[in-house]
């Protein structure tokens, strides 16, 4: 299945149902007073957040979304029954973003959390309001106010406690795998992961936290090259960055300053989050000698296939995300 993070829709709440111009009639009742009831409300268009749902796919299959519209009112003073809600589900993640304001409507960031996103028009007024004493028989009532329409682009970020950034085949995916019970696709070539991983990470007796394994990056990432530019903004949310180079590369500070350009010119804010740098796949060149970064961030030499250091990483990784 195609991971869909991004999707297009329109969204219309109903419109109210219009007041009824009715007067009373009875036998031996001479000139009933008005009792035209007044129009139900239009439903409302309410997004709702599902942790179970992992992809806006299902959303995006369908163009439009209209809520059912109020009924009309009725004589002898019944109101219109009121328009039911459509209720679009979404993943925890999913920003609502107005197309027209460019404002964002809702931040879905919580299971079960619900919004009004267009909302349904209220009923008319039936003519039983508007009997006054120079007027005792009004012959209109009022119609029906239409539902908010909306133009939304939403767009899935999924939450991360930590993102795993590097090239296409350094051995995130692996990582992800040992660290937690993810079971990401892992291939000796470039560009197995193409859509993020998500995993949970236990450490302590009852602690976790939730790591990201998004696809490998390449220079240019950041203008479309490869696959990871869509997936960056994945990363956007977490709050502790881990960056993994193969030991095999043939420059490790040169292969780290790339990956921090392109999430520098992906969106600077990127790099103002705590990184650690691991040096991956340690076992197989265990003689190597890992030359210091510039900077003083954390370097980190791991391997996955013989678990050396990953201990180390988690303290580091928890050190910061208690900070
Ligand atoms: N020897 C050894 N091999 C490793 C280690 N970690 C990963 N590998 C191998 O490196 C290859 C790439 O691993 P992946 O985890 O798929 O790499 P990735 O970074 O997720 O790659 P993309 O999804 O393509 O970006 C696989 O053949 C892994 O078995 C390690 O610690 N030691
Ligand atoms: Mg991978």
């Amino acid at each position: 299945m195609k991971f869909v993070d991004l999707a297009q829709i329109e969204v219309e709440a109903g419109n109210g149902g219009n007041g009824c111009v009715s007067f009373h009639r009875e036998k031996f009742v001479p000139k009933g007073g008005p009792d035209g009831g007044d129009g139900g409300n239009g439903g409302n268009v309410v997004f709702l957040a599902n942790a179970q749902l992992h992809t806006l796919q299902d959303i995006r299959y369908r163009k439009k979304y209209k809520a059912e519209n109020g009924h009309s009112g009725e004589g002898n003073n019944c109101s219109g029954k009121k328009g039911h809600d459509t209720v679009i589900q979404v993943p925890v993640g999913t920003l609502i973003r107005d197309r027209e304001t460019d404002l964002i409507l809702a931040d879905m960031l919580e299971d079960g959390q619900d919004v009004v996103i267009a909302k349904g028009g209220n009923g008319g007024w039936g003519n039983q309001h508007f009997a006054t004493p120079t007027n005792r028989v009004p012959r209109f009532a009022k119609p029906g106010l239409p539902g908010e329409i909306r133009q939304l682009e939403l767009e899935l970020k999924i939450l991360a406690d930590v993102g795993l950034v590097g090239l296409p085949n350094a051995g995130k995916s692996t990582l992800l795998s040992v660290l937690s019970a993810a079971r990401p696709k892992i291939a000796n070539y470039p560009f197995t992961t193409l859509v993020p991983n998500l995993g949970i990470v236990r450490y302590g007796d009852y602690r976790s936290f939730v790591m990201a394994d998004i696809p490998g990056l390449i220079e240019g990432a950041h203008s479309g090259k490869g696959l990871g530019v869509q997936f960056l903004r994945h990363i956007q949310r977490t709050r502790v960055l881990v960056f993994l180079i193969d030991v095999n590369e043939t420059d490790i500070p040169l292969c780290y300053e790339m990956l921090k350009k392109e999430l520098m010119l992906y969106d600077p804010e990127l790099l103002s989050k705590p990184r650690i740098v691991c040096v991956s796949k340690i076992d197989t060149a265990p003689e190597i000698e890992v030359p210091p970064l510039p900077g003083k961030e954390a370097l980190i030499p791991i391997s996955s296939a013989s678990r050396k250091n990953l201990d180390k990483l988690i303290n580091t990784i928890v050190k910061y995300l208690q900070e």
